[in-house]
Formats: structure tokens, sequence, C-alpha cells
């Protein structure tokens, strides 16, 4: 079994600001976390960041044959990126999508996110730990399906 971690724009300065909202860990730290749980779990784990929405939507347009499952955190293109979006429900390979910080609590746009209704589902607010949240979600999902 392969699993994306896809991050999003901005992502990459994770542990370099804002602390207070996204904590002191970096992007490599949450990879490593990532990579480490599917080890943990007999499964393959790819990363990928870019802070270009076309690269993103050539990613999701890869992992419809070669992943079995994507975890996905937009960042901000979450609030606007119908490009995104449109890629997200194009391809067959289940998303889950992932905020570090509790959406819902912050600024008004920041609840909206056009992925409503194509992803497998929403996890927010549960620092990195959502993340392995998550790909444990696909994993329930994808082994429930075989
Ligand atoms: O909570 C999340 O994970 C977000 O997807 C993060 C996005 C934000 O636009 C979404 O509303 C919620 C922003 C990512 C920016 O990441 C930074 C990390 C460190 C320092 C500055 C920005």
């Amino acid at each position: 079994m392969r699993i994306l971690l896809m991050n999003g724009p901005n992502l990459n300065m994770l542990g370099v600001r804002e602390p207070d909202i996204y904590g002191r860990d970096t992007l490599a730290t949450l990879e490593d976390m990532v990579t480490r749980a599917g080890v943990e779990r007999g499964v393959e784990v790819g990363c990928f960041q870019s802070n270009h929405e076309g690269a993103l939507v050539d990613k999701l347009h890869e992992a419809h044959t070669a992943y079995d499952g994507v975890i996905y955190n937009p960042g901000a293109h979450t609030h606007y990126s119908y490009a995104l979006r449109d890629a997200v429900a194009s391809i067959s390979t289940p998303v889950v999508e992932v905020h570090i910080s509790d959406v819902d609590a912050r600024e008004p746009f920041r609840a909206i996110s056009v992925f409503d209704g194509v992803v497998a589902e929403k996890i927010s607010g549960r620092g990195f730990q959502g993340y392995v949240d998550a790909l444990d979600v696909l994993l329930e999902r994808l082994r429930s399906a075989h």
C-alpha cells in the first residue's frame, strides 16, 4: 500500500514562525513522523510539499495511479482553490483533508473549505497527530474495501 502525504503553501515554514498556532516542529519532523507511522503499519509513505497550485494539481493526478490514498493539508488553498477541489474530485484515490489548527475556531474564512463533499474525511485541530489519524482513516477504509 502506498500513501501520499501532501502539504500545500507555506507549510514548509512549519516551526519557523507562528509556533503558537502551528507548533515548533518542522515539516521534516512531520514527514518523518508520518513515514514512521506508515512503517509501523506496513505502508509506504511518499511526501510532497509545494507552494504552487499547478504542481499540487499534477501530484494529485499522479496519485490517481501511483498511490492508494492521500493525506492532504491544502493550506490556504482550502478556502478558495477550485482547481485543487476539481483535481481531488477527478481522481478515484481517497483523500483525507487535514488541518493542524482548528479552522472552525479561527477567522470565519478558515471555516470554509472548497473540498467539502469531495474528500473522504476532514480532520482539524489535532496538530501533527491529525496526519497520523488520517493515515489510520485511510487504512481502515482501504483495508475494509479489500
Ligand atoms: O491549520 C492548518 O493546517 C491550515 O491548513 C494551515 C494554513 C491555513 O491557511 C489554513 O487556514 C489552516 C496555513 C499554513 C501556513 O503555515 C505556516 C506555518 C508556519 C509559519 C507560518 C505559516
